[in-house]
């Protein structure tokens, strides 16, 4: 039966940890509202659901912004990670976790798992000599970079570098070759999309140099475990953050042995490289398991153009969901574009999808069905008669798509997911006007109450179904359906949960109002 649960699975998703350098904007919001639809799906589904998400606040970066504010950095992350949890909140995110790597338990995880690398002999003390840029974060190699004006280095993101010559402790990344490509040929879906993990097997594949992974040039860092003078490579500190918001150091209790590894990171394109090879290298070197898969998603554009603060054309969510509204913005952004591409945000191709699927094919065929039940049954949710061909057809249609829908997000593809479910809200179009419940009316009232009782049972399903990504008008559908709250999972789809006939519905309200520009 498609609705049954699991017993005992556990889900772990992550979405990165956002620098603390900017406000946040669509693009956060975006990669963080992935997780959050897998993570409310994976509950539905009866699974239990850790959905971390945070900020990144060590690093140079981060210093720099805190020096330009005139604050000292403590001060500084401590204001602009609320701005993030604060983000979190406005976009309905169901995060079980939001962590700081400022917090005290992250310095005790990062010190752990560097104290396990350097006594497993994969970090040695060193001098780095090399280019690193301030805004990614990053070391490149010299081949890596052109001339940009002013005789600067330009690293392939477009980011400045800087010459950096200073003590540093290294991992031994070029022996990780071998480990990691015989790890990506083990784990096919470690890494997806599929021309995102080719991409990665190439670069691994044309040899890696050691990380540097300490710096000595500035202080707002973890300390390295028993040498003062370094402070921890922000990467190494970030990435550990998946194992300190599960217990880690403590391998041996909960949460640790029941989440990790996790399910699933969530990463943009841009950051891909640091979680698929550096990471399982440093956790392997630790002698802890690889995350078992990592998804890196595309970028947005702003009307065809790249979002960057200089152009100015930053996208605030806020601005967005107070002009189209939350759950308009989270189905935009999950169904414009196959989750894997690139995108760009449009007023246009926004205002299509509000009015063309919200509105007239999912909000209207709940309004018109639920409104005859009002007029001619009362508002009290009729009893079906025998059921011909086509309202089976319906009926088994609502339950079983659940199946398809389950496979899409268990591939990160959002954009199918909603699909699968805009099939069934076709096909239930379709069927209210070949059935016309209104001709019934006064002809074959017993038949006209069939087809209102089948038409409200596929509302159902679909409102059950719409609240990952749209949980507040998944909840309004069910509430106007007079769902018990404990009857909105998967478990109920299907028969197991069929509605009442007899039961009094409340008055219909339009869930999804055509969007009108003013
Ligand atoms: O990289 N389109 O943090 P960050 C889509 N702290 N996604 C976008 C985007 C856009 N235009 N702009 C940003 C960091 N993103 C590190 C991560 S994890 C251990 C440490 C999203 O604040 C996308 O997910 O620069 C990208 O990977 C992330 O924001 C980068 O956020």
């Amino acid at each position: 039966m498609s609705g049954k649960k699991p017993s005992n699975e556990t889900y772990y998703v992550t979405s990165p940890i956002y620098y603390v350098n900017d406000a946040p904007h669509i693009g956060h919001a975006y990669t963080t509202l992935a997780c959050d639809v897998l993570a409310r799906f994976k509950r539905l589904d009866g699974y239990d659901v850790y959905f971390l998400t945070g900020t990144d606040e060590h690093g140079q970066k981060v210093e720099k912004s805190a020096e330009a504010a005139g604050v000292d950095p403590q001060a500084f992350t401590d204001r602009v990670s609320q701005n993030f949890r604060e983000l979190a909140d406005f976009m309905n995110f169901s995060h079980d976790g939001f962590i700081r790597t400022t917090e005290p338990r992250h310095a005790t995880a990062s010190q752990a798992i560097w104290t396990s690398l350097r006594e497993n002999g994969h970090i040695y003390l060193g001098t780095y000599n090399g280019w690193y840029a301030v805004r990614d974060e990053a070391f490149y190699a010299e081949d890596e970079l052109t001339d940009g004006p002013d005789g600067k280095k330009i690293a392939p993101s477009g980011a400045e570098c800087e010459w950096v010559e200073e003590p540093s402790y290294f991992f031994d990344l070029s022996k990780w070759q071998e480990p990691l490509l015989k790890f990506y040929d083990e784990n096919p879906d470690f890494i997806a999309p599929k021309s995102r993990r080719n991409e990665v097997i190439s670069f691994v594949k044309g040899g890696m140099h050691d990380l540097s992974v300490s710096r000595t040039s500035f202080k707002w860092g973890v300390d390295v475990p028993s040498d003062e003078e370094h402070i921890m490579y922000v990467w190494l500190d970030a990435l550990t953050n998946y194992i300190t918001a599960v217990g880690f150091p403590d391998k041996k209790s909960e949460p640790y042995t029941k989440f990790w590894p996790a399910n699933l990171h969530m990463v943009g394109k841009d950051i891909l490289r640091f979680h698929a090879v550096y990471w399982p290298a440093f956790l392997m070197g630790a002698g802890l398991a690889p995350p078992k898969r990592v998804y890196a998603h595309g970028w947005w554009t702003n009307e065809g153009e790249k979002i960057s603060k200089s152009v100015g054309n930053i996208i605030d969510p806020r601005e967005i969901v107070d002009i189209y509204g939350l759950d308009q913005v989270r189905y935009f952004l999950m169904r414009e574009v196959p989750f894997g591409n690139d995108g760009d945000f449009s007023r246009r191709s926004i205002v299509n999808r509000i009015n063309s699927e919200l509105s007239n094919d999912l909000g209207n065929l709940a309004q018109r069905t639920l409104s005859m039940v009002g007029r001619y049954c009362e508002g009290v949710l009729p009893a079906p008669g025998e059921l011909t061909d086509a309202d089976k057809e319906m009926r088994s249609q609502a339950a079983t798509v659940l199946g398809a829908y389950r496979t899409h997000l268990d591939n990160q593809a959002f954009h199918e997911a909603l699909e699968s479910i805009w099939v069934v809200v076709r096909a239930a179009n379709a069927y209210v006007d070949q059935q016309a419940p209104w001709a019934l009316h006064k002809q074959d009232p017993a038949r006209r109450d069939t087809v209102l009782y089948v038409l409200a049972e596929t509302i159902r399903h679909l409102g059950i179904y719409i609240q990952p990504f749209m949980p507040d008008s998944g909840a309004v559908m069910l509430d106007q359906l007079a769902v018990p709250a404990d009857a909105r999972d998967f478990f109920h789809v299907g028969e197991d949960g069929a509605l009442v006939a007899g039961t009094i519905l409340p008055k219909p309200v339009p869930v999804f109002p055509r969007f009108v520009d003013e």
